[in-house]
Order: structure tokens, then C-alpha cells, then sequence
């Protein structure tokens, strides 16, 4: 009999052939002026469309919004018409595809923001993190507090970006609330000691986490928005504290009426340990979204089966497994054996490492 893993699963408005999903992977590839997708973009994601959905790599609503040299934007006329190609070519093939839509707060670089200005975060408190600049890895520059007039404006960027991704081609969005970026930032007292509406209590630092998914599901319609959060990854500085659990419950409890297409959460510390803080439940986080829940973080064939079989998860996100392997979904469901990733080719570059990897097919030929 199929497991589950394999077999078609509906998230709001979005149809997945499978539950093998394709996590947001930040490749560094697209143009370094117009943060334009690269010309080889198209070959990566279409060669992953056997994934039952593939959410994007970071993409940034706004310049404000970049962190990193080289990922792509969904802002721009370019961008839009840029992204264009890559959603044919998974729809082509018959795959499902959202963007994930990004704010990286204060991690990034002045060199990276318009006329060298700091970036913007819920404080003017510097993230112990480091940026890849387009040259090398530096510290993240000193950000300054974005001002509670200027929190419309960053919700408008959202809401552009949304509705950008539908206009190229995109099936939905995935909202970036992960990784110690903006929405993070907001959610942690380490990152968060404003003192207006947005900062101090639960109910205030939730507060522009609801906003964004509130602005978004109402730019492109709830049942085509997911939402990806690391409720216990002390990722790019941001520090998971005695208050995360409480947060990320309130939060999920704030975002439960929208009805979004799913929920996809990063177990443990992004891309590492599985492990969580003494008293931290991820089961307990989930209950509490009504939808599709998307597990993530260092899953195999078989954990990934017994999540999806046993309903502790909808679906299963693979990150690096996705890099190396663009048929994942067929190898898993074959239990053929699974190219290794090679680290050297994750950021930068060109083919190689890109577009490069063998199908099962191709091996065999
Ligand atoms: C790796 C390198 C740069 C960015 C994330 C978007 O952690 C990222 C990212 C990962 O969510």
C-alpha cells in the first residue's frame, strides 16, 4: 500500500499531487542589480516539480527587505516578469508553486540598502549575525527602529509582494516568519523592547505577525497563504527565551481564524538539532492551527512517513535533500537511493550544484 507521504493532499486553494514538499532554499542566484531570478532559474524549479509543492527561495518584498547579496525580489516590474518563466515551467510539468515572501528586518548589510542606509527592526538593537555582502560574510550593520508610522508601509510592501507573486504565475505565497527575519524579530523580547503597541506584552508583539498574515490573505485570498514559523531556532541572533512558547501559541491562536492554506514549522534550531527547550512542545503549537500543518527540519524517508502516517503531520518539507535530489518525491516513494548535497554549491555560483544533480532516470541512462 502507498503511504500517505504519497498521495495527493489539499491546503486552502492549493492541490498537492504529494506531500513531499520542497523547502524555501536561499540559492544567491539571481541578479546582483535587479535582484532579477537568474536565467537558469526556470531548469531548477521545473526540474523540481515532482515535489507536491515547492515554496521559493527567500524572496524579498522590498529593497528595505534584503538581506543577503543576490536573492531575488518580488517588487519590481523585472522581478514579476523574471518569475514569470519559472512558475510556467512548474506548472508545465504539472507541479505547485508558491513564493515565499520575505523581510529580513535587521539582518542585512547598509551595502545593501538604498543610498547605504541602516536597516530597519522592530528596535535599534544589532543582531549578533552574520550577511553574505556579495564578496563575503560580514557582520549585519546596526539597524535603526522602524518609526509606528512606517508599519503601514512595510504591510503595503507585503501586500504588493502577494499579489506580484500572483501576477507571475505563482499559486500562493508563503509569508517568512522564521529565522529571526522581521516577523521574528517582532515576536522576541531580545529583538522587540519597543514600547508602543508593537512591543512589551504577548498581545503586542504578535501583533505585526497578525497584521502581515491579515494584509496578505486579504491581498490574494486566505486559502492561497501559508505561513512558516521556528518557534525554538535561535537562528541569525534572535534568542529563544523562557517567553517562546507562550508567544508562538498566542500568535498561532491570533492567525487560527484567517484560514490559511497551511502552517509550516521548522522543528528545532533551523537546519540542526531536533531538540527543544526543556518544556517546549511543537504538538502542542500545531494543535492550536486548525489547517494543513507542513513539518520541517531533518527529516528521512522514514520519519518523514511515520509524520505524515500517523497525522502528526499533513506534509513534509526537505531543504537540503531538495538541493541534491530534484525527483525527491519519486526516489522517496521508490526508496532509491538519494544524491548527497554538496555544501560548497548551496550560495552563488552558477550550474553547478544547481541544475546539475541527476533525476534517478538520468543516473541509470
Ligand atoms: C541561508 C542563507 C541565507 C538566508 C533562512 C532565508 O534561513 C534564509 C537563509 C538561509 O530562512
Amino acid at each position: 500500500m502507498t503511504a500517505k507521504l504519497f498521495t495527493p493532499l489539499e491546503a486552502g486553494a492549493l492541490r498537492l499531487r504529494n506531500r513531499v514538499v520542497m523547502a524555501p532554499l536561499t540559492r544567491n542566484r539571481a541578479t546582483p542589480d535587479g535582484a532579477v531570478p537568474g536565467p537558469l532559474a526556470p531548469d531548477y524549479y521545473g526540474q523540481r516539480a515532482g515535489f507536491g509543492l515547492i515554496i521559493s527561495e527567500g524572496t524579498q518584498i522590498s529593497q528595505q527587505g534584503q538581506g543577503y547579496a543576490s536573492t531575488p525580489g518580488i517588487f519590481s516590474t523585472a522581478q514579476v516578469e523574471g518569475w514569470q518563466p519559472v512558475t510556467e515551467a512548474v506548472h508545465a510539468r504539472g507541479g505547485t508553486i508558491v513564493a515565499q515572501i520575505w523581510h529580513v528586518g535587521r539582518v542585512s548589510h547598509t551595502s545593501l540598502q538604498a543610498g547605504g542606509a541602516a536597516p530597519v527592526a522592530p528596535s535599534a538593537l544589532r543582531a549578533e549575525s552574520k550577511t553574505y555582502d556579495g564578496t563575503g560574510f560580514v557582520p549585519v550593520s546596526e539597524p535603526r527602529a522602524l518609526g509606528i508610522d512606517e508599519i503601514p508601509k512595510v504591510l503595503a510592501d507585503y501586500a504588493r509582494a502577494a499579489r506580484n507573486a500572483r501576477a507571475a504565475g505563482f499559486d500562493g505565497v508563503e509569508i517568512h516568519g522564521a529565522n529571526g527575519y522581521l516577523i521574528d524579530q517582532f515576536l522576541r523580547p531580545s529583538a522587540n523592547v519597543r514600547t508602543d503597541a508593537y512591543g512589551g506584552s504577548v498581545e503586542n508583539r504578535t501583533r505585526f505577525l497578525e497584521e502581515v498574515v491579515e494584509t496578505v490573505a486579504g491581498a490574494i485570498g486566505a486559502d492561497r497563504v501559508g505561513l512558516r514559523l521556528s518557534p525554538f531556532s535561535p537562528a541569525n541572533g534572535v534568542v529563544v527565551d523562557e517567553t517562546a512558547s507562550e508567544t508562538f501559541a498566542r500568535g498561532i491562536e491570533r492567525i487560527a481564524p484567517y484560514g490559511l492554506a497551511f502552517l509550516h514549522m521548522v522543528e528545532g534550531t533551523t537546519g540542526g538539532s531536533r531538540d527543544l527547550p526543556a518544556g517546549a512542545s511543537i504538538e502542542a503549537l500545531r494543535t492550536l492551527f486548525p489547517g494543513v500543518y507542513i513539518a520541517n527540519n531533518g527529516y528521512d524517508r522514514e520519519t518523514a512517513i511515520t509524520a505524515v502516517e500517523t497525522g502528526r503531520a499533513d506534509a513534509v518539507a526537505f531543504g537540503r535533500l531538495a538541493i541534491s535530489n530534484p525527483d525527491l518525491a519519486e526516489r522517496l516513494h521508490l526508496g532509491a537511493p538519494l544524491n548527497e548535497p554538496d555544501r560548497a554549491t548551496f550560495y552563488g555560483g552558477g550550474a553547478a550544484g544547481y541544475i546539475d544533480y541527476p533525476t534517478l532516470e538520468a543516473a541509470s541512462a
